[in-house]
């Protein structure tokens, strides 16, 4: 029987695009079962992020990609080790703009930082959009 490797990751995937997917895949191969956390929309104002798309919508997008099985809500910091507890982590994994955030997680799990995808994030998104909706849109 093989043994559940169990990966555990936070985010707000807003406007989801192909750097979450590539990260939620990349993440998986790291184990059999990939949890995600999906920040809610409160704790996206503590993060000081501005979400677009809310998090109900944000939570089913993420959970019908094919390589998660299960999302929770991020509400706050301090949930992660309770979260690794809960699910029984193995491995807790992070895009690496995270690298060594989250090193005190080692008491519990592996920690693993992965490459960032290179050239796409939300905040790109939207300038790309608002310079298009002006040479389009005028
Ligand atoms: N990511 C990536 N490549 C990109 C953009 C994002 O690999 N081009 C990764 C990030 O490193 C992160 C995940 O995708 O691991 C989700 O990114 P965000 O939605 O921006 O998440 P963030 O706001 O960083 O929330 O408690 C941790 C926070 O909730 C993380």
């Amino acid at each position: 029987m093989k043994k559940e490797i169990t990966v555990l990751t936070y985010g707000t995937f807003d406007m989801f695009h192909i750097g979450h997917l590539k990260l939620l895949q990349r993440l998986k191969e790291l184990g059999t079962k990939l949890v995600v956390a999906v920040s809610t929309d409160e704790f996206n104002k503590i993060k000081g992020k501005k979400t677009l798309i809310p998090f109900a919508q944000r939570a089913l997008i993420v959970e019908n990609i094919k390589c998660v099985d299960m999302v929770i809500a991020e509400d706050n910091w301090e949930q992660k080790i309770d979260d690794i507890k809960k699910y029984n982590i193995d491995i807790f994994s992070m895009g690496d703009d995270w690298e060594g955030k989250f090193d005190f997680l080692k008491e519990y799990c592996d920690v693993v930082y992965l490459p960032r995808t290179d050239n796409i994030s939300t905040t790109q998104l939207k300038q790309e959009l608002n310079s298009f909706l002006d040479i389009y849109e005028k």
